[in-house]
């Protein structure tokens, strides 16, 4: 006869629960309330007495009125990658533009040529380092894209390292095949052939693979036009992919609404989105990823439409953006930062960001993202009393413990 796990009781935490929206919760109240567990879920949320009652006699953990919040998410990551473009901030600082590096060879090619020349082993090696700083941070789900092989093996060998994080360390990996991220050497001059090999070998390859939960692309001057995003996405579809895309980043290529059309999980970046695109997501329950330490990098002028991404009800998360060109960013909480003070979003706003609403743009929602009877037992235990001081601080390392699955780090 099979025993069920035992029940455990995370008692006297000072909740925040992420289950209000932010509308609805401008002040991110939090609440004195214990965490029962079982079998690495969240089976009940209440008062200890209570829960005592309930459950007697079982294994007691005491949080001490620490801030407790659900594990956080970063839902758009690019931290899988070799090489490093270091020598391309000089450039830019010198008054070159990210496009015109792009063009003339450095850029993603860069770092597709590095990624190329490295084993699954150094690509998993080389990750690590900025994985353990998400997770030091209290991150518990973490996407990782591919995209900087662009061949068959290259973009698999990425998506199995993504695999083997998520094994190595306690944490939940969501991977993307960001096959259209560039156009590789091969078809230099030539994104149509790409995007036919694209349709036809490579995204049913890789769907066939199991090794990548979603597909991404791409939409812009430097990378692929909306008519060649539209047959990508269609072709994903079709193979059971469910898509993302990186939207109106430089220009107004009107990538929010090619999103919304193809029901994307999510619209990452979407600083030049106009109200039609806010509108069209608003309609596809289309995620908004803000991404502020791209814009930060880069040193955009350009504000997304915050304001109406908040007034028409589109959920918006916030991730690092981690990645080795324009945002070499591991940290989730100067995201949070980020977005509070370049992009105006309350804290209320940056809490959900990182949690439900970050659930929501993988997909995930109904399993993590908030405290709740019923979801993963993912927490983060800060050195904090109240949520705003998360958003507040920089370099703070406010973490006290990661729960994932209701264990505890070491
Ligand atoms: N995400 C991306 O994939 C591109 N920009 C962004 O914000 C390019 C990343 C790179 O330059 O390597
Ligand atoms: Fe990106």
């Amino acid at each position: 006869m099979r025993t069920a796990a035992p029940i455990r009781l995370l008692a006297n935490g000072r909740v925040w629960s992420g289950a209000v929206p932010p509308a609805a919760d401008p002040d991110c109240p939090t609440a004195v309330a214990t965490i029962a567990e079982q079998g690495g879920r969240i089976v009940a949320v209440g008062g200890l007495d209570e829960l005592r009652r309930r459950y007697p006699g079982t294994e007691e953990l005491d949080f001490g009125g620490r801030l407790v919040t659900p594990g956080f998410i970063d839902c758009h990551t690019h931290v899988v990658y070799q090489g490093n473009r270091a020598g391309e901030i000089a450039r830019r600082l010198a008054g070159e533009s990210y496009q015109s590096i792009a063009r003339a060879g450095g850029g993603i090619l860069a770092t597709v040529n590095a990624t190329r020349a490295a084993s699954m082993q150094q690509l998993v090696e080389g990750a690590l380092p900025r994985v353990d700083a998400l997770l030091a941070e209290g991150v518990t789900t973490l996407e990782i894209k591919s995209g900087y092989g662009l061949d068959l093996e290259a973009e698999l060998r990425m998506l199995q390292a993504g695999r083997a994080i998520g094994a190595q360390r306690a944490l939940t990996v969501a991977t993307t095949y960001l096959g259209a991220h560039a156009v590789p050497p091969e078809h230099a001059g030539d994104a149509e052939g790409y995007v036919d090999r694209l349709c036809n070998e490579l995204i049913p390859a890789v769907a066939a693979s199991g090794h990548a939960d979603a597909f991404d692309a791409y939409c812009e001057r430097v990378a692929f036009s909306a008519p060649q995003v539209a047959r990508a996405f269609t072709a994903a579809r079709a193979h059971g992919l469910p898509v993302k895309l990186h939207a109106d980043q430089l220009s107004n290529m009107h990538g929010a609404t090619l999103a919304a059309q193809h029901g994307a999980l999510s619209a990452d970046h979407l600083e030049y989105t106009d109200a039609a695109g806010v509108a069209a997501l608003a309609d596809a329950g289309t995620v908004a990823v803000l991404l502020p330490g791209a814009y930060y990098f880069l040193r955009e002028q350009q504000l997304p439409p915050i304001e109406l991404l908040r007034s028409s009800g589109v959920p918006m998360a916030i991730a690092t953006d981690c990645n080795p060109g324009t945002s070499p960013m591991a940290s989730i909480l100067m995201a949070m930062n980020f977005a509070a003070v370049e992009f105006g979003m309350s804290t209320a706003e940056c809490l959900a960001g990182v949690t439900i609403a970050a659930a929501r743009a993988l997909g995930l929602h109904a399993d993590r993202g908030t405290i709740e009877a019923g979801k993963w037992c993912d927490l983060a235990v800060w050195n904090a009393a109240q949520p705003a001081e998360l958003v507040q601080g920089i370099g703070m390392r406010p973490l006290h413990q990661r729960f994932r699955h209701g264990q505890p780090d070491p």
